[in-house]
């Protein structure tokens, strides 16, 4: 029996739930038009990440401010708001011990150029902005993102 965190006794707390993370996963348009979307789902099933919810939806640019709201102020804010609107995308919550880490591991660095083969943007990824998915960069983030494409779920 796994013990509880806190009082170290077999109270049935699951460690597992209580390390059970959850991130937002976005296949960006480029993803979905690439036929590529399944071979990403995967990649995240095969680490033993459970995916929770999925749909596939078109992002309009108030979504898309709110989503990137960290990235107002930047040159390529304009850009990235055309690239994440352009076509179909396919949203996940994916969820496990660590999800948040584990699946920024999966995706690479953000740079395809600077990914590794094996991972997602370096095997699929073009440029440092058409990087075929997203994944949240932390719980709280995940949270929010999570609450912006599904609501409170
Ligand atoms: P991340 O997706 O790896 O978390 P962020 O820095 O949060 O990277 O950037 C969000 C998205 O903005 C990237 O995934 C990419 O599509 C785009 N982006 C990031 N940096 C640049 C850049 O320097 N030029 C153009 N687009 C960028
Ligand atoms: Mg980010």
């Amino acid at each position: 029996m796994n013990r509880c965190q806190k009082c170290k006794k077999g109270c049935g707390l699951n460690l597992e739930d209580i390390n059970t993370e959850r991130s937002l996963i976005i296949i960006k348009p480029d993803g979905v038009q690439k036929r590529v979307a399944g071979k990403i789902i995967s990649r995240f099933e095969e680490a033993s990440l459970d995916i929770e919810q999925m749909k596939m939806m078109e992002i309009d640019k108030e979504l898309a401010k709110k989503h990137y709201r960290d990235h107002a102020e930047k040159d390529f804010f304009s850009i990235l708001l055309k690239y994440i609107c352009s076509g179909p995308v396919i949203v996940m919550i994916v969820s496990g011990p660590g999800a948040v880490k584990k699946a920024r591991e999966l995706m690479g660095p953000t740079d395809p150029g600077k990914a590794p083969p094996g991972t997602i943007r370096g095997d699929f990824g073009r440029d440092i902005t058409v990087n075929v998915v997203h994944g949240s960069d932390s719980p709280e983030s995940a949270e929010r993102e999570i609450g912006l494409f599904f609501g409170r779920v």
